[in-house]
This record gives C-alpha cells, structure tokens and sequence, in this order.
C-alpha cells in the first residue's frame, strides 16, 4: 500500500484493510477482518462489526482490565466510598486516581478519600494460605481511622485464583461495623477488558446503594446524569450549566459524587446517559423498578450541549424551563461561534483519528466537525456492537461465554418505589413530536460513508494507520501517545486530557478548538526525527522465514 502522499486524494479503505491485516498469520488474520470494518453505509445501515471479543494473544491490545472498570473507572470518582484493592501492591498503585478525575467536597471537614491509595498489599503467604484474614484486618484498620460510611472492596486476579470469598468478608464487617460494605469480583481477566468492569461496579451500586435514602426533594426537574466521570472537570461545567438552567441535578454516576447522592438517585426524573458504554443498563434497570426514563445525551460539542439541553427541557414540558435553556444557550454558542470561526479558518479540511475507549471516540467527532475537521478513522477499544451501531442491534448481539460470566441482575418494580414519572399520554404526546428515549444510533451511522472503523486496535495497526493516513491529530491515550508523537504527529489524550481541560459543554468546546488549533497548526511535529529513522539499530527477522 502506498503511503499517502497526496493528501487530497481518496483513500482506498478496503485496501488499508488489506494492507493492516498482511502482517498477521491467516488465522489472526480471518479474527481481526471482522473487527476492521469499512463503514459502507449505501444500504442505509452500518455494516456489521465483530466488538467486545477476546483479544488475540500476541496482539498488543490499548485495552485496560475488568478491575480497571469497576475500580478505576466506575467507582474512582466517588469521593466518600473507602476503595480497598485486595491484592498485590501493584494493582492498588497503579489504580491510585491521582491523576483525572477530579472532585469538589461541598466543605472543609467533608470526606474525599480520593487521594488515598488502599490496598491489602498481598504477599506470596496469602496467596497459599488465603487472603480473608489480611482483608478483614485491613477493613477494620480503615474504619477505625477513617470512619467512613462506606467500604468498597476489589477484587484483583490472585483473589479469583484462590477463592477468597470478598462478599462473606464483606458482609461480616458490614454487620460488625454497622457501615455499608460492599465487594466487587472484579477480578481483571473476569471480562474481556474494563466494560465487564463497568457492569460489575453498576450491579453492585444497584444493588447495595441506589435506593437506600428515600428522601423527598422539592426541586423541580430532578435529573441524574449516567457516565459522566469528571475527566479533567467536565462534570463541573455540566453541573453549572444544569444550575443556569434551574435544573436538579440529583446525582452523576460517578463524577463529582457522593455515597448519599447514589442512595438518593431514584427520586430523580428523568436519567441521561452520557457514556453510554459503561452505564446504559443501570438506566434500563432504573426505568425498570423506580419508573424513571432515560435519554441519550451529549455534552461534548457545542451543537450537541444545545441539544441535550433543549432535550431535557422538552421532556419536562415546562415553559419557564425552556426559556432558561434557550437563554444558556443563546449565550454559550455566542461565546463559542467567535473562537470556533477563527479557530475554524486555520483547521478546515484537517484530519483526525480517534481510538478511545467505549464512548468518546464518538463524541468528540462532534468538536472535530465544528471546527472543519474530518474524522477518517475512528475506533473504540472495548465497546459493543450496539455503540457502533446502535441500539437496535441489541436484539441480535450474540451473547458468548465471556458476557455470560458477567451477572445480569432480575430487576422487578418495585412496589414501594416505582412510580410513573409521565402518564400514558403524556408520553404518547412526546413520541409524537418525535421525542426519542433510548436512542443511541451509534457511532458509524455518524461517521462518513468509506471511513475505516476499527475495533480494539493493535499497535501494529496504530503504526500502519498513521503511516499511510498521516493524520493531523491522533486521538489516544498515555500508552500511545509517545510512540505517536516519535512519528510526527500530534497525540491529543482523551482519558485524561493531558494537561488541558475541561472540554465539555460550550466552555470546554471553547477549550478543545484552541488547544486543537495549537496542534495542528504548530509545524514542530514535521521536525520530529525518531532516533531509529538515523541509525537503524536493530533488524530481525522471522526464523521460519529461511
Ligand atoms: Fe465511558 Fe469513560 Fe469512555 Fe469508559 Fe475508559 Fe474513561 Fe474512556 Mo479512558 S467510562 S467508555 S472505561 S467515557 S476511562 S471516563 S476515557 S477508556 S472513552
């Protein structure tokens, strides 16, 4: 395949795909050729992708572990859960949030444990002769010189592998010390990357919180915002544009929250879910027992911050509301249209790649197209074929022995808590105007017909894109990030935003087309000459191949 040298020229995608897949023996090869999809859309609908499948051994996946969903990801941002990794040093260490998400206690004495790294520091005794003792000791030492209201316990992979039994552990202190005590089995080859994770953590959330503190609030138009983590303070910006609007914001799962606002978060009304990857299920499960309805939205672009919030105002059907939304947006868009035309004129026709995660890979195509930019290939790397695709394939997602192990909780309404939140034909009447529940279309449906989408990429992938696309800007993570920049392109972290941030709502949009602009406009990148490009220091070859 020839590198693209004429950057105006269309690129064959079926011939990159040819061309990804030569290096791979016939075997990975025939794997990986169902998750490298090109986004032919001529029929009206996103070919099929294979997604949420092992990843190939041998292949250096970018993914992250089951424990890293359910501890990091899920319950990390919670400031006042107590989060115990049980296990080796390692695990609890490179967990420790000290880095993204960021948390804002209402006063002095009240409780953050976030900057705290707490774990069971497993040593090879334990593992021969079990963990359970160590466990429990180390949740009493906690207790006693926290005394927090609740304990959360993570399992890593030696736990699964001798059997200690977190939960029996979990449930004695909770009785012995009269707090809430909860585990996680979490273990990191539980899944087949951290979405197995985020299932885990919001199984148990439902379970041993949501619902406890039925508390009664007079504010009107309560929400709960699903998946929204607080990387690098977007949730504060949420949370400040929801207060311009006179909206309740009841809790956010798991961004800037608290232990009390997750056991008070049935009494909301209405649930928008972000990330829909990481928690769309518990807004299915919360529509199932207490009655509230969920949304999709989106606040990272401009366009689409308008939208939610017009989204939110139109379910609530209150005038008073909608003007208040109309004003907030009236002024954010001003402030964004000047800096988005001028940063406009400098990045139109740019390109850009994104491979994250399970849900901003998608997003933030959104900022890209308000400023110019164009999306050629874009990936996530754990999510499932309905984030790809949309929801309506959810009926046809074959489930495997890998989904299988991860609980499905039987959710029933409940008979104290479950309570309307709209009348038959109040909903009726919102369907009619169109109004869509549940509607993720996915990813592809959004992107460029021809585009190349790829499913949890390699890093042999990665190299080879950036080779022949030589995009302006590559969207990725810490483990990326350096091998992309020793090839001359700029790399834009999107889980923890380097230094840069906050980038939702019409203030972070503000933030991303200026950093954006400072990107790929700064000519220093072409000047980057890797150390291998001058002396080749190593050659290798197949030994099969004499
Ligand atoms: Fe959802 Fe996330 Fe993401 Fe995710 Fe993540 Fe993340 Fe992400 Mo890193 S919950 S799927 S597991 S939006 S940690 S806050 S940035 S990979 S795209």
């Amino acid at each position: 395949m020839p590198e693209n040298k004429n950057r105006n020229a269309p690129i064959d995608t079926a011939g990159v795909k040819e061309e990804l897949l030569k290096s791979y023996p016939a075997k990975v090869a025939r794997k990986r050729a169902k998750q490298i999809v090109v986004n032919d859309l001529a029929g009206g609908e996103p070919p099929e992708i294979n997604a949420n499948v092992r990843t190939i051994p041998g292949i250096i996946t970018q993914r992250g572990c089951t424990y890293a969903g359910c501890k990091g990801v899920v319950l990390g941002p919670t400031r006042d859960i107590l989060n115990i990794t049980h296990g080796p040093v390692g695990c609890g260490f490179y967990s420790w949030l000290t880095r993204r998400n960021q948390t804002r206690p209402g006063s002095a004495d009240e409780e953050n444990f976030m900057m705290y790294c707490f774990t069971t520091d497993m040593q090879e005794e334990e593992i021969v002769f079990g963990g359970e003792k160590k466990l429990r000791k180390a949740v009493q030492e906690a207790y006693d010189i926290f005394k927090p209201k609740a304990i959360g316990i993570f399992s890593t992979c030696p736990v699964g592998l001798i059997g200690d039994d977190v939960h029996s552990v979990a449930r004695d202190m909770k009785e012995k010390l009269g707090i809430n005590v909860f585990g996680f089995s979490c273990e990191g080859y539980k899944g087949v990357s951290q979405s197995a994770g985020h299932h885990i953590a919001n199984n148990q959330l439902f379970k041993h919180v949501i619902g406890l503190d039925d508390t009664k609030s007079k504010a009107k138009f309560r929400i709960n915002m699903l998946g929204e983590y607080n990387i690098g303070g977007d949730a504060f910006v949420i949370e400040e544009l929801l207060e311009q609007c006179g909206i309740n914001l009841v809790a956010t799962f798991s961004g800037n929250s608290t232990y009390d606002k997750f056991a008070n978060s049935h009494i909301a009304d209405l649930n928008c879910v972000m990330c829909h990857r990481s928690i769309n299920y518990v807004a299915d499960m919360m529509e199932e027992k207490y009655g509230i309805p969920w949304i999709k939205v989106n606040f990272i672009g401009a366009e689409a911050t308008a939208k939610s919030l017009k989204k939110i105002a139109e379910y609530f059907d209150d005038k008073g509301l909608s003007e208040k939304v109309a004003e907030a947006v009236s002024a954010g868009m001003a402030e964004v249209k000047a800096v988005r035309e001028d940063v406009r004129s400098r990045c139109e026709g740019k390109t850009a790649m994104l491979f994250v995660g399970g849900s901003r890979a998608h997003h933030y195509q959104e900022l890209f197209r308000e400023i110019g930019m164009k999306t050629v290939s874009a990936g996530y790397e754990f999510a499932h074929r309905d984030d790809y695709e949309g929801r309506k394939v959810l009926p046809s997602i074959k489930v495997d022995a890998d989904s299988r192990n991860i609980e499905e909780l039987k959710v029933e309404k409940d008979p104290g808590k479950f309570r309307a939140r709209k009348s038959e034909e109040e909903l009726k009447k919102l369907s009619g105007r169109g109004f869509e529940w549940k509607d993720y279309n996915g990813m592809m449906p959004d992107m460029e017909s021809g585009a190349l989408i790829i499913d949890d990429i390699s890093h042999h992938e990665t190299e080879r894109m950036i080779e022949i696309y030589k995009p302006d800007v590559f969207c990725a993570g810490i483990k990326e990030k350096y091998i992309i920049q020793k090839m001359g392109i700029p790399c834009k972290q999107l889980h923890s935003y380097d230094y840069g941030g906050p980038y939702a709502g019409f203030k972070g949009a503000v933030n991303f087309y200026r950093e954006i602009d400072r990107m790929v406009n700064n000519g220093i990148w072409k000047f980057i000459k890797s150390p291998w490009q001058a002396n080749t220091c190593l050659v290798g070859k197949f030994a099969s191949e004499d």
